[in-house]
């Protein structure tokens, strides 16, 4: 016996790649609904209107980002395509959808709540009913199936009214209309839904702020206020949640990648060491409940002042993370050399070369066999929370075999190491690891090229990167595969 009985086995997605309808049941827009697609060389675009009626579009690049015009705001603009606003339909599949799941043993799914659906400009009195009977449907079926929802409350998605208005989470009145937000949809599923997250991939505020927070002018200062921000709003939420009662636990989620120094030489040593710091930056404050030292020195020599209270600091002291959930997909190799940059992957920003070691997909992501035990031993040594891995798998363009089916033999490589390695650091390491849900239960949209084509899921999904396809759920091979190592517990790989 290797995993621990009651282990979560299950898959993730999110609402703004998954759910479409995007202007059905009330649904305000969202940030990321002002964004087109890309594609593996094209970045994607987010769209904009002046008050003069002049329209245009910015880049949007991984680690050097983009800027709407000072008098512009994001907007949706006719002639481009936003994937998001029809996803891969989770809106009018939700059920065909959760029993696909269920079918296979999943007892958990992790999806995303639309903050915009239930609070559709951010700012109402009261919530949108209609917003909150979808999830209604989606989490009676989950407790149904007796798969545990795990709620991300949000996803690369601040309302647009709230971008529009204060410029994304830079401005401190996102904290409290948060921490309201959130407080209506731990009353409304208190006693059937145990895991939330707050922020997706909380550290995106350094390398994607306009998914990580709808900052429209991303300066080194509002990146700073907005995960300053987030982290307070983070606490409120766990307050929250703790009052309410009813087993609620409130995670935060990392994006993580394991570091190696390209070489022994010190200096390069020294550079992966700085680059695992900075990633580690924003768990130390969510997990850890203080900011890191060599932060605060950071800040003090870029002239970054926070606007914050000492009520802040006590709240994040009071009210950590329950739990440490985060997504992790290959490890990157760093060189002292800041000219180098062969990654790929290329959200790391100069200084990151090619594993030799390694082989990558058409994305120069690389499958590396040990990542998550060595993520899971950082991650649990260094804080003592109980870890929650929500993402990890292997994105690929699929295709429809001769005979109707997906024989997807490289993702079934992919996770079986990723079992294996888990298995490893709880066996070995005794490292305390709560689930796992893989990316993605479902194919969905990439967050990162806004393509179809780049497909995680354990189902097809009949979809193209225009949105055309009759949208038919098609389990791949990985699925019967899954299904084999959820009922042996993780034995069967
Ligand atoms: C994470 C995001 C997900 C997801 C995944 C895969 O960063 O939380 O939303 O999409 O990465 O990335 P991509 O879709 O860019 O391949």
């Amino acid at each position: 016996m290797s995993f621990p009985k009651g282990f979560l086995w299950g898959g993730a997605t999110a609402a703004n790649q998954y759910e479409g309808g995007f202007d059905e049941g009330g649904k305000g827009l969202t940030a990321v609904d002002v964004t087109t697609n890309g594609s593996n060389t094209e970045p994607r675009k987010v769209t904009w209107r002046k008050a003069d009626g002049t329209t245009g579009y910015s880049p949007m690049v991984w680690g050097a980002d983009f800027a709407v015009p000072k008098d512009a705001t994001p907007a949706v603009l006719p002639d481009y395509y936003y994937p998001s606003h029809g996803g891969t339909d989770f809106y009018h599949h939700y059920q065909e959808d959760i029993e696909l799941l269920a079918k296979i043993g999943f007892t958990t799914f992790r999806f995303s709540i639309a903050w915009s659906r239930i609070f559709p400009t951010g700012e109402e009195k009261a919530p949108n009913e209609a917003g909150l009977a979808f999830y209604d449907k989606v989490i009676d079926l989950c407790v149904q199936h007796h798969i545990e929802p795990c709620i991300t409350l949000q996803h690369y998605d601040t309302p647009l009214a709230l971008v529009q208005k204060y410029g994304g989470w830079q401005d401190r009145r996102l904290i409290d209309l948060f921490e309201k937000y959130a407080t209506v949809v731990f009353k409304r599923y208190a006693g059937k839904v145990h895991y939330y997250t707050t922020f997706n991939e909380i550290n995106a505020m350094d390398e994607a702020p306009y998914l990580g927070g709808g900052l429209t002018d991303p300066t080194p200062q509002n990146r700073a206020q907005g995960a300053h921000n987030q982290f307070v709003a983070s606490a409120k939420a766990v307050r929250a949640a703790h009052q309410i009662g009813s087993g609620i636990q409130v995670g935060m989620m990392l994006a993580y990648q394991p570091v190696y120094a390209e070489t022994c030489n010190p200096k390069d040593q020294v550079a992966a060491m700085l680059n695992m710091e900075r990633g580690l930056f924003y768990a130390d404050v969510q997990a850890g409940g203080e900011y890191p030292k060599a932060r605060l020195i950071q800040y003090q020599r870029a002239g970054i002042k926070l606007a914050d209270t000492p009520e802040d600091y006590a709240l994040l002291k009071q009210y950590p993370a329950d739990f440490l959930s985060f997504s992790c997909y290959t490890s990157s190799v760093v060189t002292a050399d800041p000219t180098r940059n062969e990654n790929a992957q290329g959200n790391l920003g100069g200084g990151t070369v090619k594993n030799p070691y390694l082989e990558t997909n058409a994305w120069g992501w690389a499958t590396d066999p040990a990542v998550l035990r060595l993520a899971l031993n950082n991650l649990w040594h260094r804080y003592h929370k109980p870890l929650f891995i929500v993402e990890n798998g292997l994105g690929w363009a699929d295709e429809i075999a001769a005979d109707g089916k997906v024989h997807d033999d490289y993702r079934i490589n992919y996770l079986r190491y990723a079992v294996q390695s888990m298995k490893d650091a709880i066996t070995e390491d005794g490292v305390d690891l709560i689930g796992y849900a893989l990316w993605s239960a479902i194919d969905l949209v990439s967050n990162g090229t806004g393509e179809m084509k780049k497909r995680y899921g354990l189902v097809y999904v009949d979809r193209d990167d225009w949105g055309n396809g009759s949208l038919k759920r098609i389990p791949k091979d990985s699925y019967d595969w899954y299904a084999k190592v959820i009922k042996s517990n993780g034995e069967d790989l």
